[in-house]
């Protein structure tokens, strides 16, 4: 058997992106909004291709996602947020209401929206996660944000010589 592989290129090129950021554990979201920008950086994005919205935690992370993308200006957006348990008596709240808005915000408007919210015990294990010992959380949905948009955009087809949309899978809604 030989299946079609269908999976988008690292190509940042052309795209833009939005980056939502919690203002909450700011020292680690620094890290993390650093990583995603060496990211799409390094992947080739123009040098005004993102803009940053910044939120007071990651419970407001959501609903910014959701108007943001909804804006169409933007091919992907990427929501960075730390909740550390430790530190969080309603921790299941605000990670919970995050992980569910942000992935309600992608379904609701079509866009790739990214999931770079720290969600950990410590605050060793937020640390490591923000570039130490377990990579950097930024950079990875960067890198998946622009793997979607170019498989997206591949699944979409692009336009035709008329500037009309050229769907390449019309069962794909
Ligand atoms: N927001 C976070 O992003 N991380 C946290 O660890 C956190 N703690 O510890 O409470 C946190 N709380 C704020 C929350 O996201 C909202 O901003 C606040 O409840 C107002 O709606």
């Amino acid at each position: 058997m030989q299946p079609k592989v269908h999976q988008g290129l690292l190509n940042a090129q052309g795209f833009r992106f939005a980056l939502v950021v919690s203002r909450w554990n700011d020292f680690l979201t620094s890290k993390l909004t650093e990583g995603a920008l060496d990211a799409l950086e390094r992947l080739g994005a123009d040098e005004d291709a993102v803009e940053i919205f910044k939120v007071p935690g990651s419970f407001e992370l959501p609903l910014t996602a959701q108007k943001v993308a909804a804006s169409g200006d933007f091919d992907a957006v990427i929501c960075i947020g730390v909740v550390i348990r430790g530190e969080t008596p309603h921790f299941d709240y605000v990670a919970g209401e995050a992980a569910k808005g942000v992935g309600q915000a992608a379904m609701q408007t079509g866009v790739p929206v990214l999931f770079a919210v720290v969600t950990t015990d410590t605050l060793e294990q937020a640390i490591n996660r923000a570039g130490v010992k377990a990579g950097n959380k930024g950079f990875e949905a960067a890198m998946s944000a622009v793997e979607l948009v170019n498989l997206y955009k591949e699944m979409d087809g692009g336009e035709d010589a008329s500037g009309a949309k050229k769907k390449a899978f019309p069962h794909v809604v």
